[in-house]
């Protein structure tokens, strides 16, 4: 018996388990894929103050310890893919670049966490920085939505998937990364549709939009996909394929609660995977 493929997420504990990850965990567990957590920070939303988040960093040296812990367990050749998520503040961001060049990973996948859903904008802005310069050289997978593609691309507005597909091809240019960058409901149309760029392919993912309003988790739940399959062996297009469909599915399937957003349910995700 061949080992199972690890996958390692290094991201952000979000308490209600609609996002960050918890949902790299439920998604790598659907996929077949054992899991691993180096924690990054802890954000508990706050009911009394209309959902809003309270961020609690993890201090560098128990990231690096996480990570230490991690990499000595897992070899490269049973643990070669992460994934990245909410990073969350510029010294993390030091802290996690340091440790992915002193550990080769074959697949280095970025969900380009800059803010979430409900905060404002402008605390994204130093977080904004330290990731372009630091950890985009080392991603070989980016996932950005379309808050994050006009950050990384530099543009002023994407309206259609014509500028989508040129924002995505601008982010394969400067990093040199598979870009899977998602329009989601941004875009007007009856599709929610992606854009999948690499050196030799531009190819647009469309899906039929469940609804018009964004449910939480399904960034995290789709680049925890791609990572998954990934380690399982897919080559990229064929992973942003398989991920797409896997997060169609948990939007349809979505868990309701007292909580302002619907969040993705990575079970209705699996029934999709064979
Ligand atoms: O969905 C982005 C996200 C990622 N990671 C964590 C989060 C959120 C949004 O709330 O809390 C930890």
């Amino acid at each position: 018996m061949p080992n199972l493929p690890v996958a390692l997420s290094i991201a952000g504990s979000e308490a209600t388990g609609g996002a960050g990850a918890q949902v790299d965990l439920k998604t790598f567990q659907a996929h077949g894929v054992f899991g691993a957590v180096a924690l990054t920070c802890i954000v508990s939303f706050d009911p009394k103050a209309n959902w809003g988040h309270r961020f609690v960093p993890v201090d560098a040296q128990v990231i690096t310890d996480q990570l230490e812990a991690i990499t000595a367990a897992y070899r490269t050749d049973q643990l070669n893919v992460v994934k990245l998520g909410m990073l969350g503040t510029p010294g993390t961001i030091a802290t996690v670049a340091t440790a992915l060049q002193s550990r080769a990973f074959g697949h280095v996948v970025l969900d380009p966490v800059l803010i979430c859903k409900g905060q404002e904008p402008g605390a994204a802005l130093d977080t904004d920085t330290a990731l372009k310069e630091q950890i985009l050289p080392l991603a070989t997978f980016i996932t950005p939505n379309h808050f994050e593609t006009l950050s990384l691309s530099g543009f002023s507005r994407i309206d259609s998937v014509a500028d989508l597909t040129e924002a995505a091809r601008t982010i394969h240019k400067i990093s040199g990364a598979a870009v899977l960058a998602k329009g989601g409901v941004h875009l007007s149309g009856p599709d929610a549709v992606d854009v999948y760029v690499d050196a030799d392919t531009t190819e647009i993912l469309s899906a039929p939009k469940v609804g018009d309003v964004q449910v939480a988790g399904a960034g995290c739940t789709l680049a925890a996909a791609v990572a998954a399959q990934l380690a399982l062996g897919a080559t990229p297009l064929e992973a942003a394929k398989a991920a797409k469909t896997f997060v169609t599915a948990g939007i349809r399937g979505r868990l309701t609660s007292a909580a302002p957003f619907d969040v993705v349910s990575q079970s209705a995700g699996a029934e999709t995977l064979n």
